[in-house]
């Protein structure tokens, strides 16, 4: 009976339930057709960096720059190159057409390719920081750190090796990794945003990141306020996880195998901070350059807190043994090193209170040393980085950050050298600009660091130490004209030594010695006589130019005598030195008067 009542019921059941998805069905279609109208109005940003990725890449001309050859273009674009260059510091147009994984030949010292290196070696976090660099030159550096490490790198299928106890040969591992990950002892890249303000280096970044890279190697680190390349490394180095920190420039290119060498000597030497080989990457044109695979540089500094390249001192090239050997350097350049994670903090880290750029690099030479490190070149290491004539970037408005982090160095670690500093920049001495060093000086008790002094006599004995290495030292007054030896700032290989009013006080340009080895000299250059050996016969009226050129520390043509009579003899000419009417200073035949007389501020021979 009630048969067809229910039959009807659950029939309207049915129905209502069909007009319901329905009905669901059709709103959720109306919304989401809704939201595709809106979409379309507002954009996602996401298609819009595509495109404008797709517009990059579509920029790139085959073949440029390729092997790191010189690039060049022609006609507007080569114009529009230079035009980017004076602007930014590098050719940034050109570096936009240059494919961003270029290869490169390889530059190595023969003799590497034979190295065989630990199948097991510590992982890296390679640190990239910037604050808006050009956006192309950022990928390329990003890429060539990538490639380098690829497991089908033909270094690295080459690369079994064999294991020195038992001989075998054996098979490579993959040491932390994931074995299907085709990227070897690379455990991240970190990229730290020093708060730029370029906006490609944000969304589109982000994007060709995420699109065209492996996401999941690559963290990238925005840092709120802006804070300098110290600070930002350091972020870059507590966010790391790796076992070591591989600290690169956003300019850089690496060579093949760059970074085993680095991994494999920090596995053997865990107080080593090692430095890959610094080729030069020219900013007009994209050329890697390389004078010679075998001679290389290492780090010096000078007492105005600058860094400078030196030759491998002759006693260093003994030690290390080999041309591929890791050779001792008394500092570093600063941006591209690797350093166990662990030694890193242990060591201090950085000084947190460096801003903007410069003097960390010193610091942290000094430090390494002083406090029982030591700092290694890698030959087999070799990391292109483009050199730049000038900053692109500003710097915290009317702030010498390089000086004042020079001076917080100086505070700790030079002792009484410090004064060496100082006398270029009186203005910083007892500064309350400087800030406070005491927890920087607790550091260097708590870690027993030895004195700046046996740093000078022990790492870098060739540092020519202008209160130290001298007969005599400070200004060099003229008795006739009263006036006072000078470099006039003349820059340059071979300068006119001059005079010129003397300062009431010692400023560095009127800063001279006559060093123990009897050279007439400031910190880096020496006094020599233009003239011709076998000229024949000096006659009466013989007048010579004197130039500044670099000491070679081989006495020949840059020795001179301090006479009694307090005339400087030049040794290998026999001529004095003579103030004249001009602002040079000229060689002459020896004679009285005291055109030739020079009185020295602090002499032993006075
Ligand atoms: C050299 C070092 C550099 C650093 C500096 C001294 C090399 C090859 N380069 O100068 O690494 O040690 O001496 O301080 O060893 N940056 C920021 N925030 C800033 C300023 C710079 O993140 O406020 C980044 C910049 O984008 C670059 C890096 O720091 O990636 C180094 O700066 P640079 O390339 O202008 O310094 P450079 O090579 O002239
Ligand atoms: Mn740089």
């Amino acid at each position: 009976m009630n048969l067809p009542v229910r039959k009807c019921y659950h029939a309207a059941k049915l129905a209502f339930f069909l007009i319901l998805v329905v009905t669901i069905l059709t709103l959720f279609e109306h919304w989401r057709g809704g939201k595709r109208s809106a979409g379309a109005q507002s954009y996602d940003p996401d298609d819009e960096y595509e495109k404008e990725i797709l517009e990059d890449e579509a920029r790139i001309i085959p073949g440029l720059g390729e092997g790191g050859l010189a690039a060049h273009l022609v006609g507007e674009a080569k114009r529009l190159g230079e035009e980017s260059e004076k602007k930014l510091a590098i050719n940034v147009y050109l570096s936009d057409r240059i494919a961003y994984n270029r290869t490169l030949k390889d530059y190595r010292n023969p003799a590497c390719k034979r190295v065989v290196y630990d199948a097991e070696l510590p992982s890296a976090s390679v640190i990239l920081i910037f604050h808006n660099e050009p956006y192309s030159v950022v990928i390329r550096t990003i890429w060539s750190v990538l490639n380098s490490v690829r497991r089908d790198q033909p270094w690295y299928s080459r690369a079994n090796y064999v294991d020195r106890e038992t001989g075998q040969t054996m098979k490579l591992g993959y040491p932390g990794q994931d074995p299907k990950s085709p990227y070897v002892y690379l455990k991240e890249i970190i990229l730290v945003d020093d708060n730029s303000t370029l906006p490609e280096l944000k969304g589109k970044l982000r994007h060709y990141v995420r699109t065209r890279l492996p996401p999941d190697l690559i963290r990238i680190l925005r840092l709120p306020d802006r804070v300098g390349l110290t600070r930002a490394r350091l972020a870059g180095a507590r966010y790391a996880a790796g076992d070591v920190l591989v600290f690169l420039d956003s300019h850089c290119e690496t060579q093949t195998d760059w970074l085993r060498p680095l991994l494999q000597r920090i596995k053997v030497s865990p107080h080593a901070v090692v430095v890959p080989i610094i080729d030069v990457i020219e900013a007009s044109n994209f050329y890697y350059s390389v004078q010679d695979p075998v001679t290389f540089q290492v780090g010096g500094f000078t007492f105005m807190g600058h860094f400078t390249w030196i030759d491998v001192p002759e006693r260093e090239k003994k030690r290390r043994g080999s041309d591929i050997a890791p050779t001792w350097s008394p500092t570093m350049a600063g941006g591209l090193f690797a350093i166990n994670r662990a030694y890193y903090w242990e060591l201090g880290a950085y000084d947190e209170q460096m801003a903007g750029w410069g003097g960390e690099n010193l610091e942290m030479s000094f430090r390494i040393w002083q406090c029982g490190g030591t700092l290694e070149t890698i030959p087999c290491s070799r990391v292109g980085h483009v050199f730049r004539s000038f900053h692109p970037y500003g710097l915290p408005a009317h702030t010498d950050t390089h000086g004042i982090n020079t001076a917080r160095m100086a505070e700790v670690w030079m002792d009484d050298y410090a004064e060496l500093f100082y006398l270029h920049r009186p203005d910083l001495r007892k500064n309350p600009k400087i800030g406070d060093v005491t927890h920087r000086r607790i550091l260097r008790e708590k870690l027993k660091c030895k004195s700046f002094q046996w740093y000078l006599e022990n790492i870098y004995k060739e540092k020519f130490v202008p209160v130290r290495d001298v007969f005599g030292f400070g200004r060099f007054r003229n008795a006739a004209s009263g006036l006072c030896l000078d470099t006039l700032q003349r820059e340059g290989e071979a300068v006119a030594l001059g005079v010129y009013t003397c300062h009431s006080r010692l400023e560095p340009t009127q800063h001279f010695a006559l060093s123990l080895r009897g050279e007439l000299r400031d910190e880096e250059k020496c006094a020599e006589v233009q003239y011709k050996r076998h000229a024949g016969e000096i006659g009466e009226d013989v007048s010579r130019r004197v130039l500044m050129v670099t000491c070679h520390g081989k006495q020949r043509g840059q020795k001179w005598r301090y006479l009694p009579s307090k005339q400087l003899q030049h040794a290998d000419s026999g001529l004095c030195l003579a103030a004249g009417a001009g602002e040079d200073v000229r060689a002459q035949r020896c004679a009285g008067g005291g055109a030739q007389r020079w009185d020295i501020d602090y002499s032993e021979l006075n």
